[in-house]
């Protein structure tokens, strides 16, 4: 089966997608979009403009829920949804609809006061993209990206005010064993503690998260940091 998925580079859905299909034991191209872009050529070919999306042959998938059922149906283990715990539906549900967002929103705030980090975000990426360039574009590009989503300085500070009662939400699903079994990583597992790692790489949210266990997963599930990080004082 030829299996290809959509990507722009580190998007938190994307990696978690990605590690879905290394769980699975799936091997798999990556199509990687200049981002912005991606959401004209994925509406082109999947009709919506998101990533993630995968194709198996001729078949589109677009978005992580329906990419990791999908997935499951695949290739039953490990099962992302694991039969008989509703409580990892719920959870991954809430990673999806509620976190992800979370994590858009605050790179958005804080990179409007420090366009030129974007730079340190392309480190990894598989498209050429001179660190000069980027820096002349960053501030456009921060601007198109807090337009796209709706963000600016009043939602990040009021994104992270209400953090801590995210993080401890989170800490709850680890202390009951929702997410946190990294021997058998869950849909669940990947929606959240990718949003975790993203997050982390936000000076003003590292130090929120230093105390989670959440941190220390995340890092673990997803083989370490994000290359790229946005220096603290921009949203206090
Ligand atoms: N929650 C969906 C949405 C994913 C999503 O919004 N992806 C972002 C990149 S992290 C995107 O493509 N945004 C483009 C847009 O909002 O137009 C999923 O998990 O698939």
């Amino acid at each position: 089966m030829n299996i290809r998925l959509y990507v722009i580079h580190n998007s938190h859905p994307c990696d978690a997608v990605a590690r879905a299909l290394e769980l699975k034991g799936l091997p798999y191209r990556t199509v990687e979009w200049p981002p912005l872009l991606h959401t004209v050529a994925q509406t082109v070919i999947f009709g919506s403009r998101t990533v993630p999306a995968l194709r198996l042959d001729e078949e589109k998938i677009q978005g992580t829920t329906r990419i990791f059922h999908r997935l499951d149906a695949l290739v039953p283990e490990p099962a992302l949804f694991p039969a008989q715990r509703p409580a990892v539906e719920v959870a991954e549900r809430w990673g999806n609809e509620e976190f992800q967002q979370v994590a858009r929103d605050l790179i958005w705030a804080a990179a409007g006061h420090h366009p030129a980090a974007l730079v340190s975000y392309t480190q990894g990426s598989r498209l050429p993209l001179p660190p000069a360039l980027v820096k002349l574009n960053a501030p456009l590009i921060v601007a198109a990206e807090r337009r796209l989503q709706r963000t600016d300085d009043a939602t990040g500070r009021r994104r992270l005010a209400e953090l801590p009662g995210q993080i401890e939400k989170i800490n709850a699903w680890i202390e009951d064993g929702t997410i946190g079994d990294l021997a058998h990583p869950n849909a669940a597992d990947l929606q959240i503690l990718s949003t975790v790692r993203l997050l982390a790489s936000i000076g003003d949210v590292a130090p929120l998260l230093a105390a989670s266990p959440a941190l220390d997963l995340a890092l673990a599930l997803f083989h370490g940091p994000v290359g790229g990080s946005l220096p603290a004082g921009a949203l206090a």
